[in-house]
């Protein structure tokens, strides 16, 4: 299938804050309980129409646990049009761990690389530890970026956020891109290796 814009876009966060369920969400609009831990690196495709145009989202999954991460995700971050970084609303720490991640991305990636910021579990109101999320994004990133609380559970916010990265890109991208195939799109020097995923469908 040809499309007139490809997306790509990386989920990165600490282990556990809900990366792969937001994904599984967004892509096939379910939910697991017992999501197992990505050991590697995975995509999904979704495609969508926007602005007229036919767009698919290449959504990359990432290891959360610092051990899977480096090497694979070096070549994730050469070539993403945005990042979604995902903390756990009941975690503290997890939003403080997006540092490493933010040092990561000024080390690889261009300044003005798209950055939105999840919040995620907001299902989970009796145990939220994080009072003002933006507040606190502040004191870790000068630049503007973007916010939303979101539950892969109930679904809350998930399409909107990966609509509205999609919406900013195009937005950016100063002309068409050429019509290709899908399968030209696969990033160069990436392995893919185990993933708590399930196998990407082939798209009708
Ligand atoms: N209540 C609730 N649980 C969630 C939500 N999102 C994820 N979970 C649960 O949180 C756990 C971790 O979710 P994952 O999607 O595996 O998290 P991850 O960020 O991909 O973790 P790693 O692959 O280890 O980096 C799983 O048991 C999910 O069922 C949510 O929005 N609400
Ligand atoms: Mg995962």
């Amino acid at each position: 299938m040809s499309f007139d814009y490809l997306i790509k876009i990386a989920l990165i966060g600490p282990p556990c804050v809900g990366k792969s369920s937001l994904i599984l969400r967004y892509v096939d609009e379910t939910f697991e309980y017992n999501q197992p831990t990505t050991l590697g690196l995975d995509f999904r495709t979704k495609n969508l129409i926007l602005f007229d145009k036919q767009v698919q989202l290449q959504i990359w999954d990432t290891a959360g646990q610092e051990r899977y991460t480096n090497a694979l995700n070096f070549s994730v971050y050469k070539s993403v049009d945005a990042f979604i970084l995902v903390f756990d609303l009941t975690d503290k720490k997890s939003l403080e761990d997006l540092s490493r991640f933010l040092v990561e991305i000024n080390q690889n990636c261009s300044p003005d690389i798209l950055l939105s910021f999840i919040g995620n579990k907001s299902d989970l109101v009796d145990e939220i530890e994080i009072e003002n999320p933006e507040e606190q994004l502040r004191k870790l990133i000068q630049n503007n970026f973007s916010f939303d609380k979101t539950s892969a559970k109930d679904g809350t916010n998930v399409d909107k956020v990966f609509e509205f990265v999609a919406k900013t890109i195009i937005e950016r991208k100063p002309k068409k891109q050429p019509k290709k195939e899908k399968k030209e799109e696969i990033p160069q020097n990436i392995i893919t290796i185990e993933s708590s995923v399930p196998k990407k469908k082939k798209c009708c």
